[in-house]
């Protein structure tokens, strides 16, 4: 790593992968977290995803991303401290980063500390001009900001891709509440939400047809062989993923194509034929959603931008 970034290590404790796993599956109906698709694995089959023809969405936040950086970076004002929730290498980060008027410093937050320096190390190359100060932290915790060299005139929260929406509700307007205590009075959160739209359309974007989203979500179950010793047999689980158009929200399933007892860090599960285990949501939203999420967490939507099907969108949300 370049000498010259400081990390700021708030030391997030591991993840407890045997613990969530046999907690979720004691559960009724049986679930396991989302969080856990993300080994190298399923990261490069997430890269994968966002190629498929089907799934709109990465492609059309980075097209938001190109034509809007500009008018973003104007309503965001200079001085800006922009933090953001996740390692951010990406080419959405780049757009905005390339535009901002003076920023005072870039502050990733993640919690993986080789994927954290790996990133903000390639951005520091790209962007030699802008402070780089990584915070190595589980963001749906309570984080500590790093201070700039010069202090900013406003603190901003960018959560691209959607991530909020693998979130219920609930839980999105408590992350965004935290945003907003985090960033104060003057701060912002700019944050990229996919939105209702023909549910077909929605289904094939997590049903592609090459089955690369099949495949991630069953690498969830490839993983707990590999690291829990489990022994789940792959050919004999299906990906499900649905769209609940009354909780506007794909539901993926994994689901048991017969009656099986499987193996896991040394204790029986059964499953029975067809029993379903919830792994994740991704909920859309159109905007009055929008707007009451926000204001549920003490926030409103200053600016909305969209690509020009409105299939996708990315809102500045500011302190009510
Ligand atoms: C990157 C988490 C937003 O929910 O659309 C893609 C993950 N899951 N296909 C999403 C995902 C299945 C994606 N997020």
């Amino acid at each position: 790593m370049n000498a010259s970034i400081k990390l700021l290590d708030l030391e997030p404790a591991e993840d407890d992968l045997l613990g969530d796993v046999l907690a979720g599956l004691a559960a009724t109906p049986k679930r396991l977290p989302s969080k856990y698709f993300y080994d190298a694995v399923g990261s490069r089959l997430f890269e994968r995803i966002c190629e498929q023809p089907e799934y709109y969405l990465t492609r059309t936040e980075l097209e938001i991303m190109r034509d809007h950086a500009e008018d973003m970076a104007q309503a965001l004002g200079p001085g800006v401290r922009l933090v953001e929730y996740g390692s951010g290498a990406g080419l959405k980060t780049r757009q905005l980063l390339k535009v901002l008027q003076a920023p005072v410093a870039y502050v990733p937050v993640e919690i993986s500390r080789s994927a954290l320096l790996a990133s903000v190390g390639r951005l520091a190359e790209e962007f030699p001009g802008i402070e780089m100060l990584p915070v190595c932290a589980d963001f749906t915790q309570r984080v500590a900001l790093p201070e700039p060299g010069r202090p900013p005139r406003r603190t901003v929260v960018y959560f691209p891709g959607s991530t909020l929406g693998n979130f219920e509700n609930a839980v999105a307007v408590k992350l965004l509440a935290q945003m907003r205590a985090l960033v104060g009075s003057g701060g912002a959160v700019l944050v990229g939400l996919d939105r209702k739209k023909d549910p077909a359309m929605i289904e094939a974007a997590y049903n592609d047809a090459a089955g690369v989203t099949a495949e991630f979500t069953l690498n969830l179950l490839a993983r707990l062989n590999r690291e829990l010793d489990a022994d789940f047999d792959l050919s004999r689980f299906r990906h499900q993923a649905r769209y609940d158009a009354v909780k506007g929200r794909i539901e993926t399933h994994i689901t048991s194509s017969c009656a099986q007892s499987v193996s896991v860090g040394g204790q029986r599960v059964e499953f029975g034929e067809g029993e379903a285990m919830l792994v994740e949501y991704s909920c859309k939203y159109d905007q009055a959603d929008v707007e009451r999420m926000a204001a549920s967490a003490g926030l409103v939507v200053e600016r909305t931008w969209t690509d020009p099907s409105d299939w996708f969108s990315v809102q500045l949300l500011a302190h009510a």
